[in-house]
Formats: structure tokens, C-alpha cells, sequence
């Protein structure tokens, strides 16, 4: 018999197209992953909700910027935001698009359910309108410039049709006392009930002057004004006017910024209440990662990409610095430094250390079973009523989204389990039936504290979390396991363990930093591939295979001198942390010794290049690959469909640094 599950559907923010995303969206996103993760694993049946906010001044100004219809540019866009979040592993389960016809029907219906219940009239506005943020500003800057963003406020007069906003003062008022946790955190609510307590001014919902929009029906050229038209997304995305059929309207939780709270805490629930649909549950407004205590914006040039930092520590290492470093809900400063320290420390030391041990331990010991507990001394005792009321608090603390908390609760216990390991010593014990009796125990408790600190983590750690679970031989994935019944003791002797990966490799702050920066540069400023005269380089992708240039594109030989090539011999040759396809090598030109990066870690081991003469092109500018300084190119074929690499060499004696002409 299947039982059927409580539904829960949270959502982020549907995101702008006229930009990609950086580390602020990303933590919106991963913070409404995380939550799934841990819903589904307290039972629930979840629906997470993405995807993109796609009408607009902006996104006509910049469709024509990059001389695209509308249409074309944001279908790239949307395609870009979804595929970030596919690879970082935190895929909507209904990506929406406001471009999606489900949706356009939605907005157009929401609006018909409001004129018929009299809340939506015609009328002309004259206004200061902020075309960046796509609002009316009712209280500008000196000089006419948006409060929010500093920019100029263009006056704007046009006949729109209105929402009776004023019309839901007291409802509002009255709906969030009645659901004190509506608006989140506390602080959130105080301002926005004062905001609505000193009276809410009737709202311009359309646009004669936009172009780019959903049109409102019988009435071009109406077309709706964004907020109206994105706020309805997170209903389409669950059926719109059809919505009771799939039964996850009311949303449980809007995730937002706090830049954002007031059209989800004042607007939304008003344009719901005027056409008498359920309200959403709750609203949590979370602080803004700032950099260098500005917000971060790419005319700033201060973005921070997400893709450099996983390629360099994983994505795990992004999820736990982002929920660990700062209180869910107030402002925080990213800084690489903080991100490197903590994954050295909490992650690769912390984590990954007491798995590693634990592992290794019952390894030597037990055969890779996990042993049985013997009798219990007060110290084992101690440990496990420190991993039990965990269990209680952590799932307290996820609950009320104290990530950090939650974390910090956790990590106190893998602290707890790294001293008793130290305390007791079970390598120091000899082979006695008592001694070893006491080694099963002591490591029975640490593989039993390692599972449930893990069955705790996956929310915010799934890779990892999910390889120290197979570590531990557990059948079911970790996702899978149901934390209301997560209990000390249930860990079986016998368990026979996997074998044991590094979870997290040490790194070397001042290298990870340059490095990820490094990528971050090549990701915002990405240099125009140079066609190489006889060889393209060896890049991420592919090895420095032999261009074939096209019949009609004959060069002088001329050209074919400017590029010089020597016979190099491979020194040194080693794997890159957080680059699959490269190799560092050191390679001897005859005059010096060269760095260079070849694309061909998949196909060559490091140790069966030591020593090869191989023909290298000297005089490429050098260039970072993967954040790592490449200073020349090795030649190689490309051979087959897939380009696997095969080095140029040397059938006869040669001496290192002869030229190839
Ligand atoms: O506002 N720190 O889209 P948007 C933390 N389309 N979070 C940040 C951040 C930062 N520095 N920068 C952005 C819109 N965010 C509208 C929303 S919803 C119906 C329409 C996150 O692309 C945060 O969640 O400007 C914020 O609310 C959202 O990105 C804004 O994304």
C-alpha cells in the first residue's frame, strides 16, 4: 500500500535574462535544493520551481544590442540559466519560462479573475520610472535617481490599467496577523507591515509603452507589466488556473532576496486575494552576498562565478561555505580566502579526514567490516547521546532554515569523534580478544557517529555525503534514508565497506585562489579562440592535434616559420585538481624549462610521459588553462571522432631543443 505523501512546493525567484547567473542566484538556488533535498527526506512529496523572468525594456534593449529578435535571444538564455543549474546538480523540477505559453494563459487568466471582481480599472500614470529595475519609484533620489540602484528615473505617462492595491490594506494587514510566519525573517516583517500600514497606492499592472510582453487580451497594445506577469510564474508552473489538479498550490515557501520581498509579500498575496486564490504559506527574504561590501553587479566588475569554484573544490565545497559562513537571512561577504580556509579545514580536515580514518581503521582491523560493539565505557556512552541529540537539533535547526546552526551542530559532533579517535587510540591496541573487543567497539561508535552525521549532511553535502554512505556498504541511497527514523544503533556489524575515494583534496590556499580566479577571468572575458597556423591548442577539451586548414587557405612558408618548434623532453607530468582532461607537465626545450598544460589526461598517465620526447611549439604567447599557466603547446594527432590525442614523437636519437622546420 502507498501512502500517500504531504505535498510541499517552494520556489526561487524566476531570474532576469538579460544576464547569467553568478554566486547571489546560485545561492538561491542551492538553498531551495538543499530544502528539497531535506523535505524529501523528512517524507514529503517536493516541487522546486525555477526559471527565468523574460519580458521587458531590458531584454528588448538588449536582444537589440545583440541584434537577435526577442524571442532568440531570451531561448538562449533560458537554455543558459537551465543547463548552470543541470551541471551544478540543482535542477528545477519545473523550470518556467514567462515566455511559455502555459504561463502567458496563466497571467491572462489571473488578470480576468481579477477585473471580474473589480479590482483592476483604466487610468493614466505619469510617473519616475526606473527602467533597470522595471518599477515606478515613488520616492527618488536627489537628482531623480533610483533609490535602488542609483541610476536615472525616466518620467513616464501612459494609460495603464490599474490594481486596486488600496483596496487590500486591511487584508493584508489582517492576513499577517493571522499567519504570523507568513513574511520571514522577523525583521522582514516589521518593515513591511509598517510599509503597508502607511497606505498602499493603487498599482499600474500594464504597459502601452513596453513592446516585449504578454499582451493583455483585447486590449494592444496592453502587455503586462512585469511584476504582475512574473510573480504569476511560480502558479503557472504548477498548473495554472488548473492548478487544484496537481495540488501544489499554495505554494509552502517563496525563497527571494530581500530586494524582492515586497512584491512577494505585499503584490503577490494581494493579486491572489483579489482573485480568490489560496495564498502562499510563507516568504523567506534572505540577505545578499556582497563583495567587498558592495553588491556585486558585473559593471562593477565584482561578480564571483560559480563554475571556477567548483571546478577547483566541487560543488559541495560552494553549497557548505555558502549556508555555513553566513546566517541564513542576513548580509554576508564572500571572500575566496574564507571559502579556501574553510574547505581546508571543515571539509578536507574535518569530513574527510574522519572518514578516511575510520575507513582505513576498519580496514586494517576488521577485514572492512564494520566490527561488532562490544560492552560500552562511558566515553562511547558520551559519543553516541552527542550524535543522538544531534539527530533532534539539526532537524530543528533545517526546519526553521538555520543552516548554519544546522551545520555547526553537526561538525561539533564529527570535532566529538575526531578527539575520542585520538583519545582512544584504537591503533595503539594490540591483538588480544579484550583489546581487539575494544577496537571493534571504538570503531563500531565512530562508523555509526560517521553515518548519521552523513545521513544529516546530504541535504547540504549530496556528493559526498553520498559516497561515505556507500563507503559504509549502505544499500539504499542516502537521499532515500528517512531522517525521522535516523536512530544511534542501527548500523549493522558485518557491513562489509567500499572502497574508500579521497573526498576532498587538500589544497593550497594561495594556488586555489589564483587559480579560481584565474577561470573566473577566462569565464567573464573569454579570449577569442586564435586559429594556429599548423596546431590548435591544447585545450580543456581536446589535444594539440594537427589543424587542417581547407584547400583555398595554402600559407607561405612564410608563416610556417613564424611558428617555432622544438623537440622537448617531459620532466615532470601531474594530474590538476579540479581539471579532468589536463596535465601539468615540466617540459626541457634545451635553452629552459617550460610549464605547459596538455589535453590529454584521459588518455595518458603521468607516469608513462616521463622521460618522452615529444615536438612542442615554443613561441605561443602563454596563457591560463583552467586557471594554470600554460607557456607552449605539445603537438599531437587528432585521431577518430572523439580527437583522442596522440603525441607527435621521435623515431630516431634527437637532441632536446632541436627545431623542427
Ligand atoms: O529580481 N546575494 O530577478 P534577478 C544573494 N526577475 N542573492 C542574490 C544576489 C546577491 N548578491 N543577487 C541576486 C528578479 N540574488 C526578478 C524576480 S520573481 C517573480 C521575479 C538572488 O535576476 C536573490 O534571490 O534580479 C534575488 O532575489 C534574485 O537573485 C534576483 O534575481
Amino acid at each position: 500500500m502507498t501512502e500517500k505523501k504531504e505535498k510541499f512546493y517552494l520556489t526561487t525567484p524566476i531570474y532576469y535574462t538579460n544576464g547569467l547567473p553568478h554566486i547571489g542566484h546560485t545561492y538561491t538556488t542551492i538553498v531551495a535544493d538543499v530544502i528539497r533535498r531535506y523535505k524529501r527526506m523528512r517524507g514529503y512529496d517536493v516541487v522546486m520551481t525555477t526559471g527565468t523572468d523574460e519580458h521587458g525594456v531590458n531584454v528588448e534593449r538588449a536582444a537589440k544590442k545583440a541584434g537577435v529578435a526577442e524571442s532568440e535571444f531570451v531561448a538562449k538564455m533560458a537554455d543558459a540559466w537551465r543547463a548552470l543549474w543541470d551541471e551544478l546538480g540543482i535542477p528545477a523540477d519545473e523550470f518556467v519560462r514567462t515566455t511559455d505559453l502555459k504561463h502567458v494563459r496563466t497571467v491572462q487568466w489571473l488578470f480576468r479573475q481579477c477585473k471580474e471582481n473589480g479590482y483592476v480599472y483604466k487610468g493614466n500614470y505619469t510617473g519616475l520610472y526606473c527602467i533597470y529595475d522595471n518599477a515606478f519609484v515613488n520616492e527618488p533620489k536627489p537628482g531623480n535617481l533610483c533609490p535602488d540602484c542609483d541610476r536615472p528615473l525616466e518620467t513616464v505617462t501612459e494609460e495603464n490599467y490599474f490594481f486596486k492595491l488600496s483596496a487590500f490594506q486591511r487584508p493584508l494587514l489582517d492576513f499577517y496577523r493571522k499567519n504570523p510566519d507568513f513574511i520571514q525573517p522577523e525583521t522582514r516583517k516589521n518593515e513591511i507591515v509598517s510599509f503597508v500600514e502607511g497606505g498602499l497606492k493603487d498599482l499600474s499592472i500594464t504597459r502601452t509603452t513596453i513592446r516585449w510582453g504578454i499582451p493583455v487580451p483585447g486590449e494592444e497594445p496592453h502587455v503586462f507589466y512585469v511584476w504582475f506577469d512574473a510573480l504569476t510564474a511560480y502558479l503557472s508552473a504548477v498548473g495554472g488556473p488548473e492548478y487544484e489538479k496537481r495540488g501544489y498550490w499554495p505554494a509552502d515557501l517563496h525563497l527571494v532576496g530581500k530586494d524582492i520581498i515586497r512584491f512577494h509579500t505585499v503584490y503577490w498575496p494581494a493579486f491572489l486575494m483579489a482573485a480568490m486564490l489560496p495564498v502562499p504559506k510563507q516568504v523567506w527574504a534572505h540577505g545578499w552576498f556582497l563583495m567587498d561590501a558592495a553588491k556585486m553587479s558585473k559593471s562593477k566588475g565584482n561578480v564571483v562565478l560559480p563554475r571556477p569554484i567548483v571546478n577547483m573544490l566541487g560543488m559541495d565545497a560552494l553549497r557548505y561555505f555558502l549556508l555555513r559562513e553566513v546566517v541564513f537571512g542576513q548580509d554576508g561577504n564572500f571572500s575566496y580566502d574564507a571559502l579556501v580556509t574553510r574547505y581546508n579545514s571543515d571539509l578536507a580536515n574535518g569530513l574527510g579526514n574522519l572518514a578516511s580514518r575510520t575507513a582505513a581503521l576498519i580496514e586494517k582491523n576488521f577485514d572492512g567490516k564494520i566490527p561488532k560493539p562490544g560492552a560500552r565505557q562511558p566515553q562511547d556512552e558520551a559519543l553516541a547521546k552527542e550524535a543522538q541529540a544531534a539527530i533532534g537539533e539539526v532537524l530543528e535547526n533545517y526546519d526553521k532554515l538555520s543552516f548554519a546552526r544546522a551545520l555547526e551542530t553537526i561538525w561539533s559532533v564529527i570535532g566529538a569523534a575526531d578527539k575520542y579517535l585520538t583519545s582512544e587510540q584504537p591503533w595503539a591496541l594490540g591483538n588480544s580478544e579484550d583489546e581487539q573487543a575494544r577496537k571493534g567497539t571504538i570503531l563500531w561508535t565512530t562508523a555509526e557517529l560517521l553515518r548519521i552525521v552523513t545521513a544529516l549532511a546530504y541535504p547540504v553535502l549530496p556528493d559526498s555525503a553520498s559516497k561515505v554512505w556507500l563507503l559504509l556498504g549502505q544499500a539504499v541511497g542516502v537521499g532515500k534514508c528517512e531522517l525521522d527514523g535516523l536512530r544511534w544503533g542501527q548500523l549493522a556489524p558485518g557491513t562489509a565497506l567500499s572502497k574508500a575515494q579521497t573526498l576532498f583534496p587538500r589544497v593550497e590556499k594561495t594556488e586555489a585562489i589564483e587559480r579560481i580566479e584565474a577561470m573566473a577571468n577566462e569565464e567573464l572575458n573569454p579570449t577569442p579562440a586564435v586559429p594556429a597556423p599548423a596546431a590548435t591548442p591544447a585545450s580543456a577539451g581536446g589535444a594539440a592535434a594537427a589543424a587542417v586548414p581547407a584547400a583555398s587557405e595554402k600559407i607561405g612558408i612564410e608563416d610556417f616559420a613564424k611558428v617555432e618548434m622544438r623537440v622537448g623532453q617531459i620532466k615532470t607530468a601531474e594530474r590538476i585538481v579540479g581539471a579532468d582532461k589536463l596535465l601539468k607537465l615540466t617540459v626541457d626545450i634545451g635553452t629552459e624549462i617550460r610549464q605547459i598544460c596538455a589535453g590529454i589526461a584521459q588518455y595518458y598517465t603521468p607516469e608513462s610521459l616521463i622521460g618522452r620526447k615529444v615536438a612542442v611549439v615554443v613561441n605561443l604567447a602563454p596563457r591560463k588553462l583552467r586557471g594554470v599557466e600554460s607557456n607552449g603547446m605539445i603537438v599531437a594527432a587528432s585521431v577518430g571522432p572523439e580527437g583522442r590525442p596522440v603525441l607527435a614523437g621521435f623515431h630516431e636519437e634527437v637532441e632536446v631543443g632541436a627545431r623542427l622546420k
